[in-house]
């Protein structure tokens, strides 16, 4: 199995921290899918990475499809609950932590394009998306030691990268020191290998 990705992506970053944690081997081959020669589009035809190349070839995107299938592979360290309102609510922290780096990667994509083109009203809508975002983060999780029911799952991991990509590309968003219950879990994820290997670079 490869996983076509950088070691930028938050999206990619979660599928290796699902493969740490239950220990499932790949080939990590890198590619960054702004460049103009990228060999993404020939595996995801949407080109965007992380993109699973299968063993005959076969292709599985996006990171949520990808995660959810890696934790049907073994039993090892299952990270989704499976089923009911304990699953939906993984999945939906889920969909938290990449929303949140969806906007971030809006307003750096919006920040990358011509000063006079750049919108000001489209930055502070989705910054306001990482802000909210945030805070929703922080009430569901309160003092609890994981973000949803009594173990680490992958609402920890989404949140994790969420949080990582923010000190990576976004320093000037002051969650730390908003956001205490965030910090504690970031420190404590932190302290997992399969977050110190997949820090971003
Ligand atoms: C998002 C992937 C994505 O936007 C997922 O896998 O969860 N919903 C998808 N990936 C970016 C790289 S990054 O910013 O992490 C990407 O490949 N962008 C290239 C493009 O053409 O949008």
């Amino acid at each position: 199995m490869k996983l076509i990705g950088s070691n930028a992506s938050p999206y990619v970053r979660k599928v290796r921290i699902v493969m740490a944690e239950k220990k499932i081997d790949f080939e990590h081959v890198i590619e960054n899918p702004w460049t103009p020669d990228t060999k993404v589009p020939e595996s995801n035809p949407l080109g965007k990475i992380p993109c699973l190349v299968m063993e005959d070839g076969g292709a599985v995107f996006d990171s949520r499809v990808i995660v959810e299938y890696l934790d049907t592979i073994n039993p090892v360290n299952k990270l989704i609950p499976a089923s009911g309102r304990a699953r939906v609510e993984v999945r939906c922290w889920e969909a938290l932590g990449d929303g949140i780096c969806d906007a971030a990667i809006l307003t750096r994509l919006e920040g990358q394009r011509p000063k006079a083109q750049q919108s000001a009203t489209w930055i502070a809508r989705q910054m306001g998306k990482v802000e909210q975002g945030l805070a929703a983060a922080a009430r569901g999780l309160g003092d609890k030691p994981w973000c949803a029911g009594n173990n680490f799952t992958l609402a920890d991991i989404a949140t994790g990268a969420a949080l990582g990509y923010l000190d990576f590309r976004f320093p000037q968003v002051e969650w730390r020191s908003t956001y205490p219950h965030l910090v504690k879990l970031a420190d404590k994820l932190a302290t997992r290998p399969s977050f110190a290997d997949t820090a971003p670079a």
